[in-house]
């Protein structure tokens, strides 16, 4: 008995280790994304984010700044320093290392006396950021593909420069953490031919690169379904070294339909599918929306925090829960039905409404081959929908509202010619409102994207299968 006692006691010894796994190293927030920057007082709001959640890096580097990219030479005019020394000092006090980063490589010289030249350009900016207390710093080479997808980069000549930088700042600085970069080939399946083999740029700055600079890469692609042990291996092996990992999620500056915003679609999934060992380094790419960005963001530090153990469907609902109160219950059904990311090239987040879109193609294929169903159930669903979205619209603060007005006002859209779908299949015949409303929603896409292969599939599905006059 006692010997079994043991056995116990040891094996809940084991399991807890496994359940408290290590956290990676360096993880928190990159702002990175294309688009409206996130305000000082948002960026400030993030800190105490982190904290709270125990993430404990913010990377600047946000591509619509002139600073960091198109103009990366020019200095920053005397308020944006004063703006960013209070940042790094509310960062400092949250336990947040602040990473400045710089995006030189549409122009930047690798050769001659060009080359020194933009070395001292980059050297006096990164001294005015060092003097306002920042010790961490990347510099990133991602985006410079032409309209046919080329690049002209050369690898070896980056990596001797971030090298040269390293030293430099090294000699300087005796306090200045390691570089941290993204090269141009900056996704997996980028980084080798047709045939699998790995291209030479990708060989030359793996072969090249000081291995104390951290290298971060985004996945088999740009966004993508997750990364699998079996690809971060693959990865890992191409650089001969550890990677982190600039994750492409929640952020949405490449959701637009034509002639929209870049913002449709909320991403308000967790996050999901990233690799449990050996990461030396998580970063998530948020959404311009900054509040909303919370969800997947919480969720990441759950990961990040115990890969491990993590699990996504708990994490998410716990988050929200904390975040959303009283109306979590609302933004849960919403939520649900904004998580998934997909176009041409992209592809990230749990399926939307999963639950809707089965009971939704049942009813379809039931119609279509004319057996009985129970709409109940749908039913239900559709009227949660249509509740939550007026239970948000009326309680969410005005700071959130001013994020997913747009996209709450299509969703109740959505519920309502949902039900006029459901009643048109229950009567055989298309309801009169159907065709205009779905004509409303599609007025309101430019601005307000969701639940693309549920709910309003649905409403399509529905118009298809009854419309008399599209069949002739
Ligand atoms: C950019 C990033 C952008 C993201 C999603 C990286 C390394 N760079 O295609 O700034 O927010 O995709 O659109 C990117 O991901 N390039």
């Amino acid at each position: 008995m006692k010997k079994f006692l043991a056995s116990i006691v040891f094996s809940l010894i084991l399991f807890s280790n496994t359940t408290f796994a290590n956290p990676v190293p360096l993880r928190g927030v990159i702002e990175g994304f294309y688009g409206k920057e996130w305000t000082f007082e948002e960026r400030a709001d993030l800190m105490n984010f982190c904290r709270l959640h125990n993430l404990n890096a913010y990377v600047y580097a946000p591509k619509d700044d002139p600073y960091h990219r198109n103009k990366w030479r020019k200095p920053y005019p005397s308020s944006q320093i004063e703006e960013l020394k209070k940042l790094v000092e509310i960062a400092n006090s949250n336990g947040v290392r602040f990473v400045f980063a710089i995006s030189p490589g549409l122009d930047l010289n690798y050769s001659g006396k060009k080359a020194d030249e933009d070395l001292k350009f980059l050297m006096r900016k990164i001294d005015a950021v060092y003097n306002i207390g920042v010790r961490n710093f990347a510099i990133f080479f991602d985006d410079l593909k032409d309209k046919n997808g080329n690049h002209r980069e050369d690898g070896k000549k980056q990596a001797e420069f971030l090298n040269k930088l390293q030293d430099k700042l090294a000699a300087r600085y005796g306090d200045v953490e390691p570089l941290i970069t993204v090269p141009t080939e900056y996704y997996r399946l980028d980084m080798v031919n047709g045939r699998g083999k790995v291209k030479n740029y990708t060989e030359d700055f793996a072969a090249n690169l000081n291995q104390n600079i951290i290298v971060l890469y985004t996945g088999e692609g740009v966004v993508c379904d997750g990364i699998s042990e079996e690809d971060f291996q693959a990865a890992r092996k191409i650089y001969g070294r550890d990677l982190g990992i600039w994750w492409n999620y929640p952020v949405n500056d490449y959701s637009l339909t034509a002639g929209g915003n870049r913002n449709a679609k909320l991403a308000l999934g967790a996050i999901e599918k990233l690799p449990a060992q050996n990461v030396q380094a998580i970063f998530f790419n948020p959404m311009s929306q900054f509040q909303l960005s919370k969800i997947a963001l919480a969720t990441g530090a759950d990961y990040a925090n115990a890969p491990e153990s993590y699990d996504a469907e708990i994490s998410w609902n716990k988050n929200i829960e904390a975040q959303y109160g009283r109306v979590a219950d609302a933004m849960k059904i919403f939520a649900s039905h904004s998580r998934h990311m997909e176009n041409n090239w992209a592809k990230c987040g749990p399926v939307d409404a999963p639950e809707f879109e089965a009971a939704a193609q049942f009813i379809i294929s039931s119609a279509r081959t004319g057996r009985s169903y129970n709409p109940a159930e749908l039913s239900r669903m559709i009227d949660e929908m249509d509740k939550a979205a007026d239970i948000l619209l009326k309680n969410l603060t005005p700071q959130y509202l001013a994020e997913c007005k747009p996209q709450l006002e299509q969703f109740k859209r959505i519920a309502q010619a949902d039900r006029l779908a459901l009643k048109s299949l229950q009567n055989k015949t298309l309801d009169a409102n159907l065709k205009p409303l779905r004509k409303e929603i599609s007025k309101y896409e430019k601005s307000a994207i969701l639940s693309e292969k549920a709910a309003l599939k649905f409403i399509d599905d529905t118009i298809n299968l009854l419309d008399v006059k599209k069949k002739r």
